[in-house]
């Protein structure tokens, strides 16, 4: 009997080379003669897409059809990077696809480099979000990722004369393979107008809102698949889209250009993702796009329960809705509204469906990344959610006023609605007060929300309470970016710990062993001549391999102080001035990172970094021992090369500032040390791979508060510390930009006259803190131990964990394996 294999999935080589053909034929439109890498891309990407449909579809109808609880995680932010790879990875299908397209004359590498990666989201949290989906997958939980589908995502960032330069990212402009939009299940989202209180005709109150807009959402869905299982679940993002292509009353009416305008303010919901984190702006679309979402979401839910419940009585058995961060936290007066006024259930019954429906998890301590609205806007936006929240805090305080008596400085505290100044809604208490369950992302984070920004709401109810500490998926941060280190792991420990992260500890019985440090020196040498390849392409730079690569990746932000990792830069330069022939260990210093594009400190932080790197770069006294890279468009896809080739992972932070950090897991999993302070998820961290396998500085939380209360004064630090005083006056005195005194005044004005990130307090501890760090690097075999036991003990960061913890004690939800009939 001749068995033909299906085109669209048989895994054979001939069968995968043939659907190759097929697609970039019937799909793309192209001869061979003339496609480009990108047509080839695409024909590749359909070609693994048609493989995991049949997964895709098994998952939506068991979980429609079963009697299972579903988890959906609402993020206004996924920051996915590529879906290829990855997809070739979980699938199991990279070797083989890598021969199939080698034997059709071209290269796998070069394909995949193609994918422009979908931006959707600034950072820590977008990328979590990202982590989190994969892990549900992997785990075989019942997942929706609900968020947007920005037509832009993040900017992309060029440097331009040491400055930073922000570009539209074009993501969607040669298409999107990997979405299918589902136009038939669109959904309705009012905005703006005024609502009407009646009763009818059996006696019912009734509301009505009268809306002055309508927009439509359009999913448009993509399949997560997890690794090596048939669970392939659904990422929902929601394009707004006008209700009719153009107004035809406006249109007879002669007003075409107005009814064309109608359609462009409906589809600016969801043209831009907002560039800021931890930075709140206030603006009105960005409340639109919050509502619109979560609006989209929690039909579309309701929609999916109505399909197989007589009514929504137990609409929390079945979905157990997160917020990622406060973002989404309009959900709880939305559920209300369309609880109450649309399916007509009492309030107390919508409250406590409500009330067992979300879970909130924060992300943030900055006092100014905690979101509030203006009553004023608010109320323009959302009339009706501004009459339910005022009655949700009615109801709220008159508990509050039985538990605390005559307290108004209580009531004023917890209040949903801050009354001083400019009268606003506070959405982490809206989020606190409509959740089960709310939570922070690393120890100290959560035990610093107990004690000061959620004081009182962990006073009211602590048993809402509870740490969930961020993961990464090692799928992504290891087995996907370090093939090299992957299969050396393997080849030892065998393949578990790439689902059974804490597996990882079998490495320690090797960290002396000399044929595997070794071998553990070999990769991490590929690693870094693979980046410093990179280096020189991407900036023309010429970097040293064997030099030590110190490592500093995230957002440019003051309070992660990449301008403390500069000072200390123009420390060892100075140095180096003085005394040319001193045993330095040589540095590579790596910055990569965006800024948010009105954040004027952040880019003149860039600034200052790519000035001291011309300086230090072209002085030949320094040249062979210290170099400074700033790596443009830090992205998902230009990290790949990073974490792999980090000796150093920079972590340093103000105390008790950074609520977990999830790069500081991504280094250490991959073999880099850490200095870093005790903030976040670095407290974890040092606990797992040791005390003296981590470079510890800087002040503590307790006595960053301490120093703060006691007068801290940066500038009498300043002047007591020669080499930072020495630090401080040349850029000052123009020695990094061609003599200009103004250029840096304002970053250094805020240092000398205020230093609200305690720099100067930290300095002389982080510089001392590097020497120890620079002599441990001399000794080789000692420094390969600690980066094994890095790695070996990190095992605790997965994202696989931190989900079984979130399925166990937050959402109540369980694995269902998916069976693969044909
Ligand atoms: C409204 C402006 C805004 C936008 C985004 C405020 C705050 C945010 C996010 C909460 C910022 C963010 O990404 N926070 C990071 O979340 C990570 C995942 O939990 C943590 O690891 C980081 O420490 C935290 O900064």
């Amino acid at each position: 009997e001749i068995r033909v294999e299906d085109d669209r999935t048989g895994l054979d080589i001939e069968t995968l080379k043939r659907a190759f053909a097929d697609n970039l034929f019937y799909i793309q439109g192209k001869l061979g003669s003339m496609a480009t890498p990108n047509d080839y891309y695409m024909a590749l990407a359909y070609t693994v897409r048609d493989r995991l449909l049949q997964r895709w579809l098994n998952s939506a109808q068991t979980y429609l059809r079963g009697d299972v609880k579903v988890v959906c995680y609402l993020s206004a932010e996924f920051l996915l990077g590529p879906h290829l790879g990855n997809n070739l990875i979980n699938l199991g299908i990279y070797d083989r696809i890598e021969q199939a397209i080698t034997e059709s004359g071209l290269d796998l590498q070069e394909l995949i480099a193609q994918e422009e990666e979908p931006g959707l989201g600034n950072g820590g949290l977008g990328r979590l979000a990202a982590c989190y989906i994969d892990s549900l997958a992997s785990l075989e939980i019942p997942a929706i990722g609900y968020g947007i589908r920005y037509e832009f995502g993040i900017f992309d960032q060029e440097i331009q004369d040491g400055w930073q330069v922000e570009i539209t990212d074009k993501w969607l402009r040669y298409g999107n393979p990997w979405e299918i939009a589902r136009p038939e299940i669109a959904v309705e989202v009012k905005l703006g107008g005024y609502v009407d209180h009646y009763v009818d005709d059996a006696g019912n109150y009734r509301t009505h809102w009268i809306p002055d807009r309508e927009v439509h959402g359009v999913p448009y869905d993509t399949p997560i698949l997890g690794y090596r299982v048939n669970t392939a679940n659904t990422l929902r993002l929601w394009k707004a889209e006008a209700p009719e292509s153009f107004d035809f009353q406006a249109f007879n009416v002669g007003d075409y250009y107005g009814a064309v305008d109608a359609k462009i303010s409906s589809e600016n919901i969801t043209k831009v993702l907002y560039p800021n984190d931890e930075q709140v702006q206030g603006k009105r679309l960005r409340l639109e796009q919050q509502y619109f979402f979560v609006s989209c979401s929690l039909q579309d839910m309701i929609r999916l329960y109505l399909l197989e419940n007589p009514n929504l009585d137990n609409f929390h058995e079945t979905f157990a809705v997160q917020l990622n961060d406060t973002h989404p936290s309009i959900g709880v007066p939305e559920l209300m509204r369309l609880l109450v006024d649309e399916h007509h259930m009492a309030w107390e019954q919508a409250w406590q469906i409500t009330t067992h429906t979300f879970a909130y998890t924060n992300h943030t301590l900055l006092p100014e990344a905690l979101e509030k609205w203006s009553v004023q806007l608010f109320g323009r936006v959302l009339p009706r959610h501004l009459e339910i929240i005022y009655e949700i805090n009615r109801r709220f305080l008159d508990m509050v006023r039985i538990r605390y008596p005559d307290n108004d400085a209580k009531l004023a505290s917890l209040s949903l609605i801050d009354e001083l100044g400019k009268k606003s809604v506070r959405m982490a208490h809206l989020a606190c007060v409509g959740s089960y369950a709310i939570n922070g992302v690393a120890q100290l984070h959560t035990e610093l929300l107990k004690k000061d920004v959620l004081h009182d709401f962990y006073a009211l109810w602590p048993e809402k309470f509870s740490n969930k500490t961020n993961g990464v998926t090692p799928r992504r941060w290891v087995v996907q970016n370090n093939p090299g280190l992957s299969k050396l792991i393997s080849r030892k420990i065998g393949d578990r710990w790439i689902t059974h992260l804490d597996e990882l500890r079998k490495l320690e019985q090797f960290a002396d062993d000399p044929q595997f440090q070794a071998q553990w020196q070999q990769v991490k040498q590929n690693c870094k001549h693979q980046l410093t390849k990179q280096i020189k392409e991407r900036t023309g730079v010429v970097v040293d391999p064997t030099s030590m690569f110190d490592i500093q990746v995230k957002r440019i932000h003051e309070y992660k102080r990449q301008h403390l990792n500069a000072l200390h830069i123009i420390t060892l330069y100075n140095r180096l001035k003085e005394n040319p022939d001193l045993d330095l260990q040589p540095r590579t210093f790596i910055f990569g990172g965006k800024a948010a594009p009105g954040y004027f400190m952040a880019k003149l932080m860039i600034k200052l970094i790519t000035s001291v790197g011309e300086v230090v770069n072209n002085d030949p006294d320094v040249r062979d021992r210290l170099k400074v890279v700033f790596l443009p468009d830090y992205n998902v896809t230009n990290s790949q090369r990073v974490y792999p080739a980090a000796d150093l992972s920079e972590q340093i932070s103000t105390a008790g500032k950074e609520a977990s950090g999830t790069g500081n897991m991504k280094f250490s999993l991959n073999g880099a040390l850490t200095i870093g302070t005790l903030d976040g998820a670095n407290v974890e961290i040092r606990e797992e791979v040791g005390a003296e396998n981590f470079f510890l500085f800087g002040l503590t939380t307790p006595e960053v508060k301490e120093q703060k209360a006691n007068g801290y004064n940066s500038w009498d630090v300043y002047n007591a510390n020669p080499g930072l005083k020495k630090a401080i006056d040349m850029i000052s005195c123009g020695f990094f930009s061609h003599g200009d005194q103004q250029l840096f005044k304002p970053l250094l004005d805020s240092l000398l006259y205020d230093d609200k990130y305690m720099l100067f307090a930290d300095y002389q501890d982080y510089i001392d803190c590097q020497d120890r760090v620079g002599d441990a690097f001399k000794h080789k075999d000692a420094w390969t131990k600690m980066s094994i036991l890095n790695t070996a003990r990190s095992g605790k960061f997965s994202s696989d964990r931190a989900i079984r913890e979130y399925c166990q004690e937050i959402w109540q939800v369980e694995p269902v394996p998916i069976e693969l009939q044909e």
